[in-house]
């Protein structure tokens, strides 16, 4: 079999790349071509992300991903972060550059929403939990404050739809990134249109949603005159970030649990049916779209967020070190100091970390971590501990305890957080791939060609292309007094609220 070749432009919220993915019937290989940072812009009191040096990167990917291969790349597809959108009017224009989920004022515009659907009612209506950053609160800003969203001609595209539409030209609503958005119906690929018109959104913003694996188009002529590319497919994939790692997961059986870790970490299982009772809002779950039409009960939670805040703030204070050095001064500090609580919302925003990782451990009444391993210690041990109570509670929503997890995404690099999630959870990590989010992007493109048949086919190719590494349990007895330690903290920062 010739070997064929795909490009997966992956975006995240503080990094993108572009891969090329390379596959000769029974293995995947990845090669990254371009990779670049993905800051966003403030722009007086509003957050941007800066559109157009991303599509502009995205170029730069497609020119290196054709060099030095004797074949063509067959065909692309982007994935991102989820919840954000651009607007794009009828002469094909983007409006403005799309906003940022973390920008302060979409709590208000949450709030706005609430008082017209109770919190219980848009859990049950769309399967996604009410957070701030979701895309239905900040779409009904969009729709205050800007007068282009109640035009006719005006559509609005999820990041992966957006970019799609300047490679192909063809704007659609992949199911997956859609699923983010807080605005379908639960479980289901159906805009909820009585949601959307309750909240006074016009219908005219949402394009038809298409199935992950469709194939949206080619890349337009001006683009391949531009980058002197050949005819080349633009592929929607599952264009949700999570949904692409999720389809690489190398699993055998579908007792897991899984844990995406990047900037942020999304835990859950695989399941039929969305859960969708109180008990699982109250918890803080919620239920976004797979790629094969099924259901990710999942909690969203800050993953290395903490950790990637923290080394640009010693940064600031000209302290640098790489994120080897600095599990190396955890794995040197003294184990289980004190704990932060990673979800809490005074992390959300950008900002000094190390200080307010301090104010939390001294104002809970623990050792204050003074020195930069300590501070490291600290969140790794919080995470693990969080993952821990996540897989607690998932027994408790859906009635099975999984009996392992499988650990993708940049987090895996991190061995000591890897060992930390398997002593406190208490069950084995299988840790890898790292590239999870590329390969499950590339293989999902591989499987619209037809050279693979399935998603457990899929996740064959993933177990035999890479090789996970497998943390067991260790010192249990120790990580259940920890956990203790961290209920109390949780109630500790309830109370307070
Ligand atoms: C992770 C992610 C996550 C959230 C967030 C905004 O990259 O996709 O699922 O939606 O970004």
């Amino acid at each position: 079999i010739q070997a064929t070749h795909v490009l997966a432009a992956d975006y995240g919220a503080g990094s993108g790349r572009v891969v090329r993915g390379t596959f000769n019937g029974s293995k995947l290989s990845l090669q990254e071509m371009h990779r670049f940072s993905n800051e966003p812009v403030q722009l007086g009191d509003e957050l941007y992300w800066d559109f157009l040096r991303l599509f502009h990167e995205l170029k730069q990917g497609i020119v290196k991903g054709m060099q030095g291969i004797s074949h063509p790349v067959r065909s692309i597809a982007v994935d991102t972060w989820g919840v954000d959108y651009g607007l794009v009017d009828g002469a094909g224009r983007l409006c403005f550059n799309p906003r940022h989920y973390r920008e302060s004022r979409n709590a208000k515009w949450m709030e706005e929403v609430v008082h017209m659907v109770n919190e219980e009612e848009l859990y049950s209506m769309s399967g996604v939990l009410p957070q701030q950053i979701n895309t239905v609160f900040q779409l009904l800003g969009s729709v205050r404050e800007h007068s282009e969203t109640l035009r006719p001609d005006v559509r609005m595209l999820l990041m992966p739809d957006l970019f799609n539409y300047y490679l192909s030209g063809q704007q659609a609503c992949e199911y997956t990134i859609a699923s983010t958005s807080g605005l379908l119906h639960a479980g289901e690929a159906r805009w909820n249109e009585q949601l959307i018109g309750r909240l006074g959104i016009p219908e005219t913003l949402f394009p038809p949603l298409v199935q992950p694996g469709t194939v949206l188009g080619q890349l337009t002529d001006d683009l391949c005159a531009e980058l002197r590319s050949g005819p080349m497919q633009v592929i929607s994939v599952g264009s949700h970030d999570t949904s692409s790692a999720l389809a690489a997961i190398p699993a055998t059986d579908s007792e897991f649990a899984f844990i995406s870790c990047g900037t942020w970490s999304l835990m859950g299982v695989e399941r039929d049916t969305p859960v969708l009772d109180d008990r699982s809002r109250q918890l803080g779950f919620t239920n976004e779209g797979t790629v094969n039409g099924k259901v990710r009960t999942l909690k969203n939670r800050s993953g290395l967020w903490l950790l990637q805040e923290c080394k640009r703030q010693w940064e600031r204070e000209n302290q640098c070190f790489t994120h080897e050095e600095l599990v190396q001064l955890a794995a040197s500090a003294t184990a289980h100091q004190c704990y932060v609580s990673p979800g809490d919302g005074v992390y959300l925003a950008p900002g000094d970390m190390p200080e307010r990782i301090r104010q939390q451990c001294s104002s809970s009444g623990q050792t204050t971590p003074e020195t930069t391993g300590a501070i490291v210690r600290c969140i790794l041990e919080s995470l693990a501990l969080e993952f821990r109570q996540t897989l607690d509670e998932l027994e408790l929503i859906t009635g099975t305890r999984p009996r392992l997890i499988h650990m993708v995404g940049g987090g895996v690099h991190n061995h000591l957080l890897c060992q930390f999630t398997a002593n406190a959870a208490g069950v084995p990590v299988i840790a890898g791939p790292a590239e999870a989010t590329s390969a499950g992007n590339c293989m999902l493109q591989f499987l619209a060609h037809g050279e693979v048949s399935s998603l457990s086919e899929v996740r064959e190719v993933m177990a035999s292309s890479f090789s996970p590494e497998t943390y067991e349990p260790e010192g249990t007895a120790r990580w259940q007094e920890a956990y203790e330690s961290y209920q109390n903290l949780n109630q500790t920062l309830a109370n307070r609220s």
